[in-house]
């Protein structure tokens, strides 16, 4: 019963030294040190690419990520149960990213960058925290988990989801009639949707334009969900002050791309946050106990629901 992680490889490395010594019976290979294909039953991967129709006994499917999207679920045959990552370190550094990004938009930091450029010595007026109203698109492990925090620096807290949620002192908004009153609310919003055919392209000019004047953006979903050349124009009317992105709808960011030269964008190549080997090998090996006891996986995926 082999395990097969495909994805990167130095952090390959670091799953294999833990599942070597956490799992010592159950051999763990790193792609494309496949060794006989017949006794792989789990895939761990970012992208399987054709590996879950090749591998003839596989068993499961996990994302490598808390995302799905990359798997391309469509080439995952129906049996596979298809699992993402839930655990704490993903958790941990998304909350940090977040985090850092909301206080450096709310204590103008795009601002004084400029000012610096120009070498201006000048004093923006600084206002409360309850004064900043943020809206996080996306309520489920890393939503939640941002505004939990978000909340204890006193911004006005709201979120956005397909069903209804409660979360103390965050003022939640579901489904689709609910969208325009959220943004309605929000000075900076955070996108933390999963990539759907219900959210690619949401992040678009009427969206935008819903938004009160002079908001800002934190991207850290998945670049699809971004019409970039909206964005773009959005900033250049003064619709949106700035955007924090990470993610991209072409990754790398091409060198030529307009967005790199905007002045109140800030870029980072995807990596708000990642699965942390050293606790992620611990919810596989739960997981794995789970799925030959014949329960449910954490992280078992709707696969009609895309997430
Ligand atoms: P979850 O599946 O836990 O939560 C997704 C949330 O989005 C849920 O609240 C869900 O609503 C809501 N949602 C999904 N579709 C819709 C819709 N059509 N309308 C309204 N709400 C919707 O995901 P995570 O929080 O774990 O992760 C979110 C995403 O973050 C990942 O899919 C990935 O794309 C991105 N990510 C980015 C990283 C980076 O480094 N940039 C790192 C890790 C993740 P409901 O609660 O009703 O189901
Ligand atoms: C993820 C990511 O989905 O790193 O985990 O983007």
């Amino acid at each position: 019963m082999t395990v097969l992680y495909k994805a990167d490889p130095v952090r390959g490395a670091i799953w294999a030294e833990r599942f070597a010594r956490l799992a010592p019976d159950m051999p763990f290979r790193v792609w494309p040190d496949t060794g006989d294909p017949a006794a792989i039953r789990y895939l761990v991967a970012w992208q399987p690419d054709d590996l879950a129709v090749t591998l003839p006994n596989l068993e499961v499917v996990f994302s490598v990520g808390a995302g799905v999207d990359q798997l391309d679920l469509a080439r995952i045959p129906a049996h596979l149960p298809v699992v993402r990552m839930i655990e704490p370190g993903i958790v941990e550094g998304m909350v940090e990213y977040v985090t850092e990004a909301v206080l450096a938009i709310h204590r103008d930091l795009f601002d004084y960058a400029l000012q610096q450029q120009a070498r201006v010595w000048r004093a923006l007026q600084a206002r409360p925290a309850s004064s900043c109203r943020v809206g996080v698109l996306g309520l489920g492990m890393l939503g939640a988990a941002v505004l939990e925090r978000l909340r204890l620096f006193g911004f006005a807290c709201a979120g956005w989801s397909r069903s209804p949620r409660e979360i103390e002192g965050v003022e939640c908004f579901a489904g689709d009639a609910a969208l325009a009153p959220f943004l309605a609310r929000t000075d900076v919003l955070v996108c933390l949707l999963p990539l759907t055919a219900a959210t690619s392209g949401m992040l678009d000019k009427r969206l935008f334009d819903t938004l009160p004047g002079g908001a800002s953006l934190v991207h850290v979903g998945r670049g699809p969900q971004l019409v970039t050349c909206d964005l773009i124009d959005a900033l250049e009317r003064g619709q949106l002050h700035s955007a924090v992105l990470d993610v991209m709808d072409t990754e790398p960011l091409p060198a030529d791309h307009p967005l790199w030269t905007q002045p109140r964008v800030r870029i980072t190549p995807h990596i708000a946050s990642a699965t942390r080997p050293e606790t992620a090998v611990d919810v596989l090996l739960d997981n794995l106990r789970r799925h030959r006891a014949g329960e449910r996986m954490i992280g078992e995926i709707d696969r009609a629901r895309g997430y």
